[in-house]
């Protein structure tokens, strides 16, 4: 059986990932619709070989679509999911848009696929960063619960979208021609530089991507007991993030044993040459599947301390590859009607 696909926000950084991914998994497609602004109307991207025509997203875009990959801003989901969901495709939305309503699920395949069997049309993607902590998270957290978790991250241009990501390689070759930087995407230069993250600050001194990481995580994991702080920064590195992640827990946590378990956990690959001072870089993690996890060590200010390093490709299983196995999962278990 193959399905009617819809790209919304195909022209993007991450839609265009999609498509890739959609042609590189074989993932079983009658046919595929690609959905942008007007702006890109008209214009084609290559599908199989194949040039297709990007249409502008319109109310008639999403009859005879049985999964739509949504990828366009967190106001073009809101505007669009529901009339998508009327005329009965599921909506993987990878926007901000639906991911703490109590009806939509918020799902990592590797972690919490059962939670999707419930969608009631829409199914939200989690933000890049918290399904990269997640998955290095969990299968520990399987073990002995986590108590406590302090991450600080250093993310990529990526994750401000495709024009943030021609910005830093403008800026970085107009400083190397003498020349000042501009900064129209970002709020200020990134290259050479790097400053907390810019999403919008909240009133408790936290920043929305930092929220993200601590409230998505919990619903991701099913706990709400869960102490999560985090500081978000995003650094001229162009599409992968990295995280530095402290764990405590109620026992120590051996990290061999942390390092044993993680070797054979799902979406994650284990990169550590301490003899080399070799660990997981953004530049290695880019264009990659798997989560790069490494620097498992006890954390020396406490005896049930865990410290690990991790980097994963922000487009792919930060967003697009999460996307394709959530719609791979309701094919494989039959969850595709609401
Ligand atoms: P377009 O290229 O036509 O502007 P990124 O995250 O890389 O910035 O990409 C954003 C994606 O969302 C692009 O595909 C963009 O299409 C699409 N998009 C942005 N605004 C809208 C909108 N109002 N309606 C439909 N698609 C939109
Ligand atoms: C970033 N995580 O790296 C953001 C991008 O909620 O999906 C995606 C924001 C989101 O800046």
């Amino acid at each position: 059986k193959s399905y009617r696909v819809a790209i919304l926000g195909a022209t993007g950084a991450v839609g265009t990932e999609l498509l890739e991914l959609l042609e590189s998994r074989n993932f079983p497609i009658a046919d595929l619709k690609l959905l942008a602004s007007q702006r890109s109307a008209g214009k084609t991207l290559k599908f199989k070989g194949e040039n297709l025509l990007i249409e502008a997203v319109s109310d008639r875009s999403f009859e005879n679509v049985d999964i739509v990959l949504a990828s366009a801003g967190g106001g073009t989901s809101k505007r669009w999911a529901g009339v998508a969901v009327e005329k009965g495709a599921v909506v993987i939305d990878n926007s901000s848009a639906f991911r703490m309503n109590q009806e939509v699920p918020l799902v990592v395949p590797e972690v919490n696929p059962q939670a999707a069997a419930s969608h009631k049309g829409i199914i939200a993607n989690p933000n890049c960063t918290t399904i990269l902590m997640t998955l290095a998270v969990w299968p520990l957290h399987q073990v002995k619960a986590v108590k406590r978790i302090v991450a600080a991250t250093y993310q990529s241009a990526s994750g401000a979208g495709a024009k943030a990501m021609e910005e830093v390689k403008t800026q970085t070759s107009a400083i190397l021609q003498g020349q000042s930087p501009v900064a129209e995407v970002l709020p200020y230069p990134l290259a050479f530089n790097l400053f907390p993250h810019n999403s919008p600050m909240t009133d408790v001194g936290y920043c929305e991507e930092e929220l993200k990481m601590v409230n998505e995580t919990r619903k991701i994991f099913g706990s709400q007991e869960i102490r999560i702080t985090a500081t978000c920064v995003r650094v001229p590195v162009l599409r992968a993030h990295s995280e530095a992640i402290n764990l405590e827990f109620e026992t120590p946590f051996d990290p061999d044993e942390a390092r044993a378990i993680l070797s054979h956990s799902p979406g994650v690959k284990l990169v550590e040459d301490w003899q080399a001072n070799y660990f997981p870089m953004p530049i290695e993690a880019s264009g990659r599947d798997e989560v790069l996890v490494g620097r498992i060590r006890q954390d020396i200010s406490h005896p049930c301390g865990l410290e690990l390093w991790l980097c994963g490709d922000q487009i792919r299983k930060g967003a697009a590859l999460n996307a394709v196995q959530i719609a791979e999962l309701l094919i494989e278990k039959n969850w595709l009607s609401h």
